[in-house]
Parts: C-alpha cells; structure tokens; sequence
C-alpha cells in the first residue's frame, strides 16, 4: 500500500536543493583539504599559479560556512514540513528567495576565491582586503539565510495561530531557537562587512579599525559554532531517540538546554580574542565566566542523550549497570555516525574548555591545536551527524530506500571517517601543544633545530597528518557516492522521518519555555551588558586605523 509522502513533495524539492549544494561544497571542499594535508606534509607541491592560502581559503569556506548552512536550512525546512505540516506558497516562496539570494552570494565569493581575489582565509581578518565583490557576497549570503531563516519563522507563526494555548512540536521549537540564534548572531558579521569592509575595500575610506572588525567577526564568530550544533542536538534529541526504538527522556530539559544555549551562546565572543590588546581584562574576564555557563545545557543534553539511550535499551530488557548498550543499535548507520560524533565531542568539549582559559589559550593560540580543535567539533560531531541525518532524509525526501547494501557503505563510511579524523586531529593537537602553527605551507623553518623536534615523533608528523587526511578524502569520496544513489539510483519506497515521542512518564512542559519574548529579551540584555562598554570604547578610543594588504 502506497502511503502519504512523510514531507510534502513541493517541500521536498526546496529541501532537496539546498542538500545537494551542501554536498557538493563537502566533495570540493574535501578536496581542496587532501591537497593541502599532503602540501603540509611536504609529500606534493601545489602548481605555481594556485597558493596554499586560496586553497585553505575554498576549504574552510567551503565546509565551514556552505556545507553547514545548506545542509541546515536543507534540515530545518524539512522537520518543519514534517511536524508543522505543509508550507503554504508564501512560505516555500520565501524559502526559494532565500536559496536563490544565498546562492548567489556564494557563487560570486567563490568566484573571488578562484580569481585569487580573496584569500583571506574563512575568517577575513582585516587588514587582510579581498576584492569589493568578496564582501558583497558574504552580504548577499547573510541576506539570503535571513529570507530562509523568516520562511521558518512564518511557517511556526502561523501554526501557533491555528494552534492556541498548545506546545508546538519540539522539532519546530529548537528549529525557533536555532534560527533565533542565528538572527541575533549574524547582526554582527553583517554590521562589520557592511559598515567596514565594504566602504574600505571601495576605497572610500582609507583606513579600518581592526579591533572593532574582529570583535563584531567574533560577536558573530562563536554563535556561529552554535549556529551548527543546534541542528545537530535536534537530531540527537528529537530523531535519534525514535531510530532506537526509545522515547525521549525529557521534553522541558531538551526545551531548557535550547533556551540556555541562545542565551549564553553569544555574549561570549572574546574568548576568541583573549590575546588581543586593546580589549580590557576585566571584560575578556566577563565573557569568560559566561562561556563557562554553557558547560550547562552542554551537560544537560549530554545527560539526557544518555538517559534516552539507557531507557531505550531497559525497555528491550537490558539488565545490569552498563547491559543497555548492547542493545543499542551498533549496525546501523543512521545512529552509529552520530554516536561516532557525539564520542568526539568528549575530547572537542575538554578541548574547548583549554581554548577559553587564559593562561592555557597563550600556549594554543594560533597553533595547529585549534585546527585540530575545530576539525573533531564541526568536522567530525556536527558532520558525522549530518551524514547520519542524510542517510535517512534524502530517501524520506525523494521516496526512496536506505538499503542494507548502502546501510554496510555507510557504517564504513563512518569508520573511516572516525579513523582518519583520528589521526589527523590528534597529530594536530600534539603538534600545536609543542608549539606548530596554524595555516602555514610546508616549511622546515631554515632547519631550526627546535622547529625540527615539533615533527620528528610517529604521531606528532606531519605525514601522519597527511595519512590522516588521505583517510578521510576516501570517506568523503564515499559519502558523495553514497548520496548519489540515495537521491537518484536507490529503490523507490516509503521512508519515515523519525520524530522521537516523549517518555509516558515525563512531567508536562512549563509554559515558560516557549515565550520567546523573554528569552529574547533576556538575551539581549546580557549582550548589552557583555559589549556595550568594550565597543563604545573601542570606537571612542579607536587604535590607528590600517590600510589594506594584500601579501598573496
Ligand atoms: C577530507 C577531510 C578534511 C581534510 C583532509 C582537512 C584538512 C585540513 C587541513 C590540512 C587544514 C589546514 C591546516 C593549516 O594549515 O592551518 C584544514 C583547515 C581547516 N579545515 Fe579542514 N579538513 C577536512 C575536513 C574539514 C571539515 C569537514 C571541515 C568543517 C566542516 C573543515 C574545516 C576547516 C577549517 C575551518 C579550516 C581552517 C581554515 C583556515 O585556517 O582559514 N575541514 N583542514
Ligand atoms: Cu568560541
């Protein structure tokens, strides 16, 4: 018997767009990683007209910001449709307009990208200038999630509408909360391209205030990282629970861990800038402290993600402490990449808490540690879970099965990944604890003795790094083939979205949960409080302005 379509076909299609453009930013974006790993490893030399700056440019721009973003609003709109019930033609316009805006902007910075016009980095640090054109595709791509981001907000508004006095699904909440955050978020990468590097790099002002460009970067540059998460925690909360067979352990806790994630998540962005001048101790003290509240909800979704798991597998008669996770799941790829995901985010966490302590950022900073940092964050928690929401959500989206045969791909997919990023990151971490930078092509430092000892250890080389990255240009390679057959070669079949019920058990969710208003404005505050006095002074007493460089 042929069932109703779990997410409405015209829906589908918006999805759909957006999913293929993220994994088309993941096979270049890759690709450009496997060259760089084997360039920093000595192992290859990049032809002479391409730098190894425009490469890491197109990788982390690539993965960083175009993967995420598509693949997110590919999600987002999906779930929506899938818990609210069909968008109307306005909304789904609205989410066309978005798609379209956004993918101009990002055509026309990759364009500058590949014209060596902007190899900037993915963090456009000023003074560094790209081309005028860079900048206002950045604008157009912020714009563009904006149009996508209020296509969502429409669609709940009108729900709630039609809905009085009822809890909305939690899907749609933590999709509210996660477009909230973003909003708030991007005002600042927005202010900084518009109101600095946009007349800058026209020429029509000769000089910019990097204090305050790094500070609005940053503003936005951690909520950012948050901006990926959410989405991710979605997944664990509302879809994982229901692919093992469990119910959810608490609605009010995933609600309050979402609630406190957007209000701590952005009046924190200094941490990011600890080692700079021109910001006092006292405020970089303050945002330190409210970093730290985000082990919280960081906290409480870990608890709660495990509690799902363990009531999971009681409820298949688990006995003993620790019997339930043999119940769990292991073949299966659709909760094994995610699992492989939430593992890395034990040492990402632990690492994360180095990163913004004071005295410990000094010896990290700008070393290839962070690199390793954000590769077992984003590129392995939030990525693994991505890939093990596609593996389910291209078949629900295009009708469409998950076999056994692409269920088996996909579990090594996930361990090749895991294997790769192993390697890769932990050389990474260990060579910038002893004190290798960051974002440098092969060098041997002139032969320095002490630059030499960072390297010659079995996992602390750079060709253990570049072996690693091998690894995973394989899993990202089988990934790419992996989507192909789900989107167009798989057989035909009803697929279900797994949307996690809540435990008989658990206590009705408070009211409070869901006044955005208050959360809103509560987030605001504390932002004002953060930044307020920091910004007025870096503007009142604004260091000499720079003008641009180019050293590419
Ligand atoms: C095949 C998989 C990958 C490989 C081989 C790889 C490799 C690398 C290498 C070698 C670097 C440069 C280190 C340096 O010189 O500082 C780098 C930087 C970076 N990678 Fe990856 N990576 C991969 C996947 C990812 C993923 C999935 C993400 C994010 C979702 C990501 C985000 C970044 C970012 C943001 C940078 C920093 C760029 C910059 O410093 O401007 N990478 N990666
Ligand atoms: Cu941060």
């Amino acid at each position: 018997m042929r069932q109703a379509a779990e997410v409405d076909i015209h829906d589908s299609k918006l999805s759909m767009a957006y999913i293929y453009i993220a994994f088309a930013a993941l096979f270049l974006g890759t690709m450009a990683g496997v060259v760089q790993g084997l360039v920093r490893g000595g192992l290859i030399e990049l032809p002479y007209s391409i730098s190894y700056y425009q490469l890491l440019t197109a990788h982390g721009v690539l993965l960083a910001l175009v993967l995420t973003t598509y693949f997110i609003y590919g999600f987002l709109h999906a779930g929506m449709s899938r818990t609210l019930g069909t968008m109307t033609p306005f909304e789904r316009r609205l989410g066309w307009v978005g798609f379209w805006v956004l993918t101009i902007g990002t055509l026309l910075s990759f364009a500058m990208i590949l014209t060596n016009d902007a190899s900037v980095l993915y963090t456009f640090y000023a003074p560094l200038q790209a081309s005028p054109l860079y900048y206002v595709g950045l604008t157009l791509f912020v714009v563009g999630t904006w149009i996508g981001g209020a296509s969502l907000l429409a669609h709940y508004i009108r729900w709630k509408k039609r809905n009085r006095g009822q809890i909305t699904p939690l899907f749609s909440f933590m999709t509210v909360g996660t477009i909230l955050l973003w909003y708030v978020a991007s005002i600042g990468v927005a202010a900084t391209v518009l109101l600095q590097f946009l007349p800058w790099s026209l020429g029509l002002v000769d000089n910019i205030n990097i204090l305050l460009s790094r500070t609005l970067f940053w503003y936005f540059g951690h909520p950012l990282v948050y901006f990926w998460l959410l989405p991710a925690y979605i997944a664990w909360y509302v879809c994982i629970p229901k692919i093992i067979g469990g119910k959810l352990f608490s609605d009010s806790l995933a609600r309050l861990a979402f609630v406190l994630f957007l209000l701590f998540s952005i009046p924190v962005g200094f941490h990011h800038q600890l080692m700079e001048a021109g910001i006092s101790e006292f405020w970089k003290y303050l945002q330190v402290v409210l970093t730290f509240a985000v082990i919280v909800p960081s906290l409480l979704t870990a608890f709660s993600i495990f509690a799902t798991f363990e009531l999971a597998g009681r409820a298949k008669g688990a006995r003993g402490a620790f019997g339930w996770v043999r119940k769990l799941p292991w073949g299966d790829a659709r909760f094994f990449a995610p699992f492989m995901g939430m593992l890395f985010f034990i040492p990402a966490g632990t690492g994360g808490i180095i990163n913004a302590s004071n005295q410990m950022n000094a010896v990290v900073h700008n070393t290839l540690w962070v690199v390793g940092h954000f590769h077992i964050t984003v590129g392995s928690t939030v990525i693994l879970t991505f890939f093990g929401i596609a593996y389910w959500l291209i078949p629900v989206l295009r009708g469409r099965a998950f076999t056994a045969r692409m269920n088996k791909l996909a579990m090594t997919q996930t361990i090749l990944w895991t294997v790769g990023m192993f390697f890769m990151s932990g050389a990474m971490h260990l060579l910038g604890l002893l004190g290798a930078p960051r974002r440098t092509a092969y060098t041997t430092y002139q032969d320095h003795a002490t630059a030499a000892a960072w390297f010659d250890g079995v996992f602390t080389n750079q060709v253990t790094m570049a072996l690693g990255g091998v690894i995973l240009f394989v899993a990202s390679m089988l990934m790419i083939y992996i989507v192909i057959n789900l989107a167009f070669f798989a057989p035909k079949a009803h697929t279900e979205f797994p949307i996690g019920e809540v435990a008989d058990d658990a206590r009705e969710t408070p009211r409070i949960l869901e006044n955005w208003k208050l959360w809103i404005g509560i987030a605001v505050a504390l932002i004002l409080f953060a930044y307020t006095i920091p910004l007025m002074d870096m503007i009142q007493n604004a260091p000499p302005g720079s003008p641009p460089f180019r050293p590419w």
